[in-house]
């Protein structure tokens, strides 16, 4: 009973990442532990291994899916450094950038205009060096249609080197 207990308290910190998913998972353990009940030992093993693989397809489905819609690159690293996490990174023409506020903000992106690809207007692709993001959790998004790299900065933490270049291809 206490590995059976486990392995359902460990199903929503892998789970935590998709609330629909989540739902999900967690009917599938329900169902398989109330069926189970009667005949525990061999029970419990098959639980574990069905948990074992409802995890793997919610993981792998989050990630095809953040894939598809988004990049996400964190402002500030979880270690309080000042830096675009991760600071290279490529994209398709158009695929979305989400810059997400983390740590030791405020934070801002700019694109540098001596680093964008000829005909690109950085002023278009950038915050305003006024405007910062001052709450964890804040996002800005930008879309690169033009192939090239662009190379950003945050203007508070430039000096920092909080720096970071991006290929669209
Ligand atoms: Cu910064």
């Amino acid at each position: 009973m206490a590995s059976l207990t486990a392995a359902t308290l460990s199903i929503p910190s892998f789970t935590g990442l998709k609330a629909i998913n989540k739902t999900t998972t967690t009917t599938t353990t329900t169902t398989t532990i109330s069926y189970c009940s009667s005949n525990a030992k061999m029970c419990i093993k098959a639980s574990l291994k069905d948990v074992g693989v409802a995890v793997a397809a919610t993981a792998a489905s989050a990630i095809l899916a953040s894939n598809a819609m988004a990049v996400e690159i964190l402002l500030g690293g979880n270690d309080g450094s000042l830096a675009f996490v991760p600071s290279e990174f490529s994209v398709s023409s158009g695929e979305k950038i989400v810059f997400k506020n983390n740590a030791g903000f405020p934070h801002n992106v700019i694109f540098d205009e001596d680093g964008v690809p000829a005909g690109v207007d950085a002023t278009k692709i950038s915050m305003s060096e006024e405007d910062l993001m001052n709450a964890p959790g804040e996002t800005y998004s930008v879309t690169l249609d033009k192939p090239g790299s662009y190379v950003f900065y945050c203007s508070p933490h430039q000096g920092a080197g909080m720096k970071g270049v991006v290929t669209v291809n």
